[in-house]
C-alpha cells in the first residue's frame, strides 16, 4: 500500500493527477480545502491523500457484480443466512460497486449484516405466552429489566435463571429476585482493564473510532484526565480531523496541561508519533463519519497499519437506537476494536441497553460517560454503575 498526496484547482484536478501518476485503482483516504489566505499564490487549491495498492497494476481489472436473475442460485451454506434484496442490501451494494479492492471484506460485512438483522429481529420479538405463566414477581422484575433497556430474549434467560437460583423459587419476593439478577447481570458485564502503573515505560497507542457526534473528542479528554485511566500518565492528544480541534479541547489542553496536536493528516502520522515518543500515552482522536461513507474503513484501516494502537475503543452512544447501533457497529467491528466506551448514559432511560451491547459485541467496557463535563462526567467501565441505574426505582 501506497499512500501520496496531491493537489490540484479543485478536487477533479486533484483527483485527475493522483489517476494519471497512480492509475485507475486508487482509492482517496482524504480530502481537504486549503483556503486562499493561506497560500503563497493567494489561490485556494485542494489536497487528496490517496492510497493505491502497488501490486494491482498486475491485478485483473474489476468489473462490478453483475447479478443474474434467472441462473440457479449457487448451494448455500446450511448456518450462514442469506442477504435479502431490500432498499439496505441496495445501498451496501452500491458501495461495493465503488470499493473494488475491498470487494472480498464487503461480503464479509453483509453476511455479518444479515446475522445481526437475525439476531435484532430475535431482540425485539414479542414475549411468547408462556404454557406456564411466570409468578407475578418475576413477571414484574422481567417487565422492569426490558423497559430498562435488556433485550427480551436476555431478560428472560435471565429470569429463567433467577428461578432456578432463588431459595423459595415461586414464592421468592422481588428483592430477592432483584438481587440475583444483579449477581447475574454482574457477571455478564465485562470490564477493560487499564493499565494505570505512572512508571510503565512502553508507550501505549489508543485508538478512538465511532460514528459522528458519539462523543469521541470528549472521549479523548475524559480519559486523558481520569486519575483512574491515563490522568496520572504524561499524555498526549492527536486529532486527525481536517476542520480542526473543537474549542473545549484546545481549553482542555491549556487547563489540563495535556499536549494537543491537531490537524494532523495521514502522511504526518509517521513524523508526529516519533516526534511524541517520549509520551507514555497517545490517544488519537479520529474525525467522525457514517461508516457507509465510501473509503471511511479504508480510512481507518490505514490509520490501524501506521499507529498500530494498543487499544481501539469504539465509542457508541447510548441514547442510540440499538438496531442503528448493530448495524453501524457492524462496519466498525471490522476493525477488531479492543473494548467500548458507552456515553450519554445521561441522555437513555434505557441503561440496561449495555447488556445487549456488551453480550451482542462480545467487547469489555473501558470507561462510561454521563454528560458533557470532561473532569466530572466519566468513570472506568463497572457493573455497579449500571445496575444501580436499572434498579435505581425499584
Ligand atoms: N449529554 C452528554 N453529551 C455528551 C457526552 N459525551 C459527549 N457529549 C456531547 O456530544 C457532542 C458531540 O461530542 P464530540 O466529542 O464532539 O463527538 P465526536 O464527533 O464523536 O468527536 C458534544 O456536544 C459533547 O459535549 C455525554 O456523555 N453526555
Ligand atoms: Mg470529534
Amino acid at each position: 500500500m501506497k499512500v501520496k498526496s496531491f493537489t490540484g484547482n479543485s478536487l477533479p484536478d486533484a483527483l485527475l493527477k493522483a489517476k494519471q501518476e497512480l492509475g485507475e485503482n486508487i482509492i482517496l483516504l482524504e480530502s481537504r480545502e486549503i483556503p486562499a489566505s493561506r497560500t503563497k499564490t493567494g489561490k485556494r487549491f485542494v489536497e487528496v491523500t490517496i492510497s493505491v495498492d502497488e501490486r494491482s497494476e498486475q491485478a485483473k481489472p474489476w468489473q462490478p457484480p453483475v447479478l443474474t436473475k434467472n441462473k440457479k442460485p449457487a448451494p448455500q451454506a446450511a448456518s450462514r443466512p442469506q442477504p435479502q434484496e431490500n432498499d439496505f442490501t441496495r445501498v451496501i451494494n452500491n458501495i461495493l460497486a465503488r470499493k473494488p479492492k475491498e470487494i472480498h471484506q464487503e461480503k464479509q460485512i453483509l453476511e455479518e449484516l444479515a446475522e445481526l438483522r437475525r439476531q435484532i429481529a430475535q431482540l425485539s420479538q414479542q414475549q411468547k405466552p408462556a404454557e406456564n405463566p411466570l409468578p407475578e414477581n418475576y413477571r414484574q422484575v422481567l417487565q422492569h429489566l426490558t423497559g430498562k433497556g435488556l433485550g427480551q430474549e436476555q431478560a428472560e434467560r435471565l429470569i429463567r435463571r433467577a428461578y432456578q437460583l432463588t431459595e423459595k423459587g415461586a414464592n421468592a419476593s422481588k428483592q430477592e429476585i432483584i438481587r440475583v439478577c444483579r449477581k447475574e447481570l454482574e457477571r455478564e458485564f465485562r470490564v477493560h482493564h487499564f493499565k494505570t502503573d505512572a512508571k510503565e515505560k512502553k508507550q501505549r497507542v489508543i485508538l478512538l473510532i465511532g460514528a459522528t457526534g458519539v462523543g469521541k473528542t470528549t472521549t479523548a479528554m475524559k480519559l486523558a484526565a481520569h486519575p483512574a485511566i491515563y490522568g496520572k500518565r504524561n499524555v498526549a492528544i492527536i486529532s486527525t480531523d481536517p476542520y480542526g480541534t473543537a474549542d473545549a479541547l484546545k481549553a482542555f489542553s491549556r487547563m489540563n496541561g495535556t499536549a494537543v496536536l491537531e490537524k494532523i493528516r495521514m502522511d504526518e502520522l509517521t513524523e508526529v508519533t516519533e516526534r511524541l515518543k517520549d509520551y507514555q500515552v497517545l490517544i488519537v482522536d479520529t474525525p467522525g463519519q457514517s461508516p457507509f461513507a465510501p473509503n471511511y474503513m479504508a480510512k481507518l484501516e490505514e490509520y490501524i497499519r501506521i499507529l498500530k494502537p494498543d487499544d481501539i475503543f469504539m465509542v457508541v452512544s447510548m441514547n442510540a437506537d440499538l438496531k442503528d447501533l448493530f448495524i453501524s457497529s457492524a462496519f466498525f467491528m471490522l476493525l477488531k476494536p479492543t473494548a467500548l466506551v458507552l456515553t450519554k448514559f445521561d441522555e437513555t432511560s434505557q441503561p440496561g441497553k449495555a447488556f445487549p451491547i456488551i453480550h451482542e459485541l462480545n467487547l469489555p467496557v473501558a470507561a462510561m460517560c454521563e454528560g458533557k463535563r470532561v473532569f466530572i462526567d466519566v468513570q472506568p467501565g463497572n457493573a455497579d454503575y449500571v445496575l444501580d441505574r436499572i434498579f435505581e426505582t425499584e
